[in-house]
């Protein structure tokens, strides 16, 4: 499968960057799973010493747990070396949509601590503006969905409250909060429509993830075998 080659390519050009002795941000979703995946094998060939991780889901504490990676949280640390997360698009400016996995909220905190942020995605997440592929995920709190809805419809939004797929009913965030997955025409400004999301009475977090990037490993195809770009 080309995309799983290119999800465990970057994810494994990620985890050969982590030095030992890091604080590691985990991020969330099938992509850093593999970067994940690769750190356990490096500390488990000894290669890789003394690394702690912080996780921004469940799903990361799990994958952490099953790879031998000790965890530790950000009240014990005073910094994050490196932040290792997927994208679910990435613009030329290095602005982010993220949310697939219904993690941002935790993602963003630990994303924004880390010295180096690196973002790991295959050729399929890279658009020319933000939004034409991908909805903006919003977390919201559950007695708040109405109003947060008539307030980002107001604000050109096309709002959807995200079903579970192995779960009847709205999905339940690791904070115990819904999803709406708003649909924007056009996001002339991401910087401003991150923060005025944000401001909405009831909302959490939101999606967009602007001026955090520092790098993009991303998995491509190129003469049949996968690269990292
Ligand atoms: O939820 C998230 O933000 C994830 O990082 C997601 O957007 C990317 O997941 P993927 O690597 O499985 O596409």
């Amino acid at each position: 499968d080309p995309v799983k080659l290119m999800k465990q390519q970057v994810g494994k050009a990620a985890a050969d960057r982590v030095q030992s002795g890091s604080i590691v941000g985990l991020g969330t979703g099938s992509t850093t799973a593999f970067a994940i995946q690769f750190l356990g094998d490096r500390i488990k060939s000894g290669a890789l010493t003394d690394i702690k991780g912080i996780p921004t889901s469940f799903q990361a504490s799990v994958l952490a747990k099953q790879y031998g990676i000790p965890l530790t949280t950000l009240d014990e640390v005073d910094r994050i070396h490196i932040g290792i997360d997927g994208a679910d698009e990435v613009d030329p400016q290095k602005n982010l949509i993220k949310g697939g996995g219904a993690a941002h909220t935790r993602e963003k905190v630990v994303d924004s601590l880390a010295e180096q942020f690196i973002v790991v995605v295959d050729q399929s997440k890279i658009v020319d503006k933000l939004g034409s592929t991908f909805p903006v995920p919003v977390e919201v709190l559950p007695m708040a969905i109405a109003p947060v809805v008539k307030a980002l419809e107001k604000l050109g939004g096309k709002p959807e409250l995200r079903m579970g797929i192995k779960k009847d009913g709205p999905v339940i965030t690791d904070q115990g909060n819904m999803v709406l997955d708003v649909t924007f025409s056009d996001i002339p400004n991401p910087p401003e429509l991150e923060k005025t999301i944000n401001n909405i009475p009831g909302v959490l977090e939101n999606g967009i993830f602007v001026g955090m990037t520092d790098i993009v490993l991303i998995g491509e195809i190129k003469d049949g075998n996968p690269t990292v770009r």
